[in-house]
């Protein structure tokens, strides 16, 4: 028999970003993290003022800001502030520990100023994550891409590796993790079922049924939209009805 989900009020987190994200969830009724997948400081931020109230975290790829500076980060904090959600810098680590360290304290990103969340390919051994600090941890363990190396014995042990690390809050997969993480899933949309370059999308529905996804990532979905503030709030009210469904299966 298919095992049951936990619920997110039940789930034994003990990272203070984890359980700050929980607490977000259920008090905005929202798992929706939105990718604002977005190039100039003007875009993003008019997106985060748009969605921030649908969201629990406003995930970012500061290195495709062609005009990134701190100023951007001032302005996200105070409307993540406002709006209540968290900053998750996608940056995807995957070096050795001092390498991830110098990217994430020193870089003109600096992310270990303002993220609150950051995403590392566990790749480098249990030792190369410590260099995070208090930020909280999402290793990549499985990718939603066509033809990701990420196999079932890579799974094992990247999973193996995010629990024994005391930073690691949870990871991102398109399958069920155990329940001492917080799973995270991105390759979302109810419109697409894939792009050309290897994006492969399942709906709300599905990731929270069978994946017991606690997290859906949604980028186009909502940053490509018409009217951006209408599909967060479909995507936001679509991911809460399917995770309390996903509750009783
Ligand atoms: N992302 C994935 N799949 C992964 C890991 N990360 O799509 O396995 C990230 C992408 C992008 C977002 O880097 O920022 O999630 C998905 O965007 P999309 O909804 O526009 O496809």
């Amino acid at each position: 028999p298919a095992k049951q989900r936990i619920a997110l009020e039940d789930k034994k987190i003990v990272h203070p970003v984890g359980k700050r994200l929980v607490e977000l969830a259920l008090k905005k009724q929202s798992n929706l993290i939105a990718s604002a997948d977005l190039i100039t400081t003007e875009e993003i931020i008019d997106f985060a003022n748009k969605v921030g109230e649908h969201i629990v975290a406003l995930k970012l790829h500061s290195d495709i800001i062609q005009d990134f500076s701190d100023n951007l980060i001032v302005e996200l904090k105070k409307i993540a502030r406002e709006k209540e959600f968290l900053l998750f810098e996608d940056r995807k680590f995957g070096d050795i520990g001092n390498t991830q360290e110098l990217q994430f304290k020193k870089s003109i990103y600096k992310i270990s100023d303002w993220a609150d969340l950051v995403t590392v390919h566990p790749i480098g051994g249990l030792e190369s994550l410590k260099v995070f600090e208090n930020t909280g941890v999402i290793t990549i363990v499985e990718m939603s891409s066509k033809g990701t190396l990420t196999d079932d014995y890579y799974f094992t042990k990247a999973i193996n590796v995010s629990e024994e690390s005391g930073n690691v809050l949870g990871a991102v997969a398109q399958r069920q993790i155990p329940d001492n993480l917080l799973l995270f899933t991105p390759g979302v949309n109810i419109s697409s079922t894939g792009d050309s370059k290897g994006q492969q999308y399942n709906t709300p529905e599905l990731v929270f049924k069978n994946y017991h996804t606690d997290f859906m990532i949604v980028g186009r979905g909502i940053y490509k939209a018409v009217d951006v503030k209408t599909a967060a709030k479909e995507y936001q009210t679509l991911g809460w009805i399917s995770y309390l469904q996903s509750l009783n299966d």
